[in-house]
């Protein structure tokens, strides 16, 4: 009879978890060298890209901005329950625990595979997941080993070897045991250092050293009166807290001297250019709010910056447009494809290649170096960022990332207005009922929003002037004879043409959302 307590099993499963760290660490720092998607992030691009739409649509009304952060620490919990299974079998059955960590290489290989989101060679890519293998495998090993013997019977051993309190079976090799922990830990802290060090810092870096050129084309000046109100969304979104949506689970890293743009496709003169030919063409300045098609009404994807950028229509029409193109697959850095309908883009509007968002590069996540703004169209069907790749190309012959998933293909931004203040549930005293908040019509423009308090008739508010017809306008109301109790404040929007937002409730999926925004509070 073998002997195995559970000191014995834990310092096992133990050893199972440093063995998988140790792994994970040498294949990210393998990746570092390949330039290939390391194997964790592999793994979770693949689930992202599998996960059916409606589980997204959850996870995104779920965690909002913090979905990737979610998934990645689902993982890691996950990683490190097998891991300890592993090690935890292991003991008694080692051909299970290799067997096991196999099945995750071999996994980890499938989704280097097809990863598209570095462009790495697929031969030189799946290095990061064979080392990954071959050091989980032969850390388990290693480290069960001198666990395994200790548990075999010893004829020879003395029994009074063992100390007192001591409830490890006899003949355990502490020395051996402690070398293959220090060695493996070795291992994972060396390869963690290496990705850490040498795996993100090339964006950052170019970032640094980029100066934008003033635009030949400045913005207006900003309207008088913008921010009228404590509380509300000001006028111009800082970038800390500009709203992010992307599928990237690591920003992705495009140095901006190794970014190179490529405009192909149905066009006469092909057109490359680097960073430096981009910045310059001529550059407008403009004032533009992005909104995300799965905001909800009321939701917090939408946010307005000044943008430099290069027209789309300077480069498109250098490159010459065949007849018969109505779409531009955009693609990014990460492999994200998005369809932008041509017709849109040259009829006149901003359309631009951003470089800048108020005032500095574009930030990392927000697409440096350089990404597309359309005014007017849904960010999942215009803005793609870490742009590389513009095909001139028809709708019928690709389909965009977001349509594959349910959502359609070509996506206007919506009528909305949101309230900001008050917050849910505040109270205020009956002379100091001040509310706001915002509403945009990108493209149309917005000429009138009301307020209604309970079933009350429908109030003007006051608009902060017009800036343009891209960006979103401020709106106040203050509740002049304000009754005590509890309360429910709605508010809609009327656009330039006239058209008053609908108070159906649509979900944001297959192509944005419609309602009005209520909010209750009280008065004291
Ligand atoms: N490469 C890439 N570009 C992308 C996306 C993405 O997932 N990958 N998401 C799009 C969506 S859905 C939106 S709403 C905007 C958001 O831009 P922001 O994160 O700068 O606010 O980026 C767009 N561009
Ligand atoms: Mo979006």
């Amino acid at each position: 009879m073998v002997e195995t307590t559970v000191a014995h099993r834990t310092l096992a499963a133990g050893a199972g978890v440093l063995a998988g760290l140790a792994g994970i660490a040498a294949g990210s720092a393998t990746a570092v060298f390949t330039g290939g998607p390391s194997p964790v992030i592999a793994v979770g691009n693949a689930v992202v890209a599998r996960t059916p739409g409606f589980l997204k649509d959850f996870a995104v009304r779920q965690f909002g901005e913090n979905d990737k952060a979610v998934l990645l620490g689902g993982m890691a919990v996950v990683l490190v329950a097998l891991a300890a299974v592993a090690g935890w079998i292991g003991l008694t059955r080692i051909e299970v625990a290799v067997g096991l960590v196999l099945a995750l290489g071999a996994l980890a290989a499938l989704a280097t595979a097809v990863d598209t989101s570095t462009s790495a060679s697929l031969v030189v890519a799946l290095l990061a997941p064979l080392v990954t293998t071959a050091v989980g495998a032969t850390a388990i090993v290693l480290l069960l080993r001198p666990l395994r013997e200790a548990r075999e019977p010893d004829a020879g051993a003395d029994p009074l070897g063992r100390r007192p309190g001591d409830d490890l079976p006899s003949g355990f090799d502490r020395r051996r045991f402690l070398v293959a922990v220090l060695g493996t830990a070795a291992v994972a802290t060396v390869g963690a250092g290496i990705s850490r060090t040498l795996g993100t810092s090339g964006a950052a870096t170019s970032r640094a050293a980029v100066k934008i050129p003033a635009p030949a084309s400045a913005a207006p000046p900003l309207p008088a009166g913008t921010d009228p109100l404590r509380g509300i969304s000001p006028y111009l979104t800082p970038n800390r807290d500009f709203y992010r949506v992307d599928t990237a689970l690591i920003v992705p890293d495009v140095p901006a001297d190794t970014w190179r743009l490529r405009i192909h496709g149905d066009v006469d003169q092909e057109l490359e250019l680097d960073f430096a030919e981009l910045l310059d063409q001529r550059l407008i300045e403009r004032r533009i709010t992005l909104t995300c098609v799965s905001n909800e009404v009321g939701g917090p994807y939408a946010g307005n910056a000044t943008w430099i950028g290069v027209p789309l229509t300077d480069l498109l029409r250098r490159a010459g447009v065949r007849d018969g193109a109505d779409a531009l697959k955009c693609t990014s850095a990460d492999g994200m494809v998005i369809g932008t309908p041509l017709d849109v883009v040259t009829d006149g509007r901003d359309a631009m290649i951003a470089i800048a968002m108020n005032g500095e590069p574009l930030p990392l996540d927000h697409g440096f170096p350089a990404r597309m703004v359309v005014p007017g169209l849904y960010g999942y069907v215009s803005a793609t960022k870490w742009l590389v790749d513009i095909e001139v190309t028809r709708f019928s012959e690709f389909e965009a990332y977001w349509t594959e998933r349910g959502w359609a293909e070509k996506a206007p931004i919506k009528l909305a207005s949101r309230i900001d203040v008050p917050r849910s549930f505040e109270s205020f005293a009956p002379d100091a009922v001040r509310v706001g908040g915002v509403a945009w019509a990108q493209h149309v423009g917005v000429d009138n929003v009301e307020v209604r308090v309970d079933d009350g008739p429908w109030e003007p508010a006051r608009l902060v002037p017009q800036d343009g017809i891209d960006t979103w306008r401020q709106w106040t109301w203050q509740w002049q004879d304000a009754t005590p109790g509890d309360h429910e404040l709605t508010v809609r929007a009327t656009d330039a043409d006239g058209n008053t937002q609908t108070s159906d409730r649509a979900q944001p999926r297959p192509d944005g959302s419609t309602g009005w925004h209520s909010v209750r509070f009280s008065v004291k």
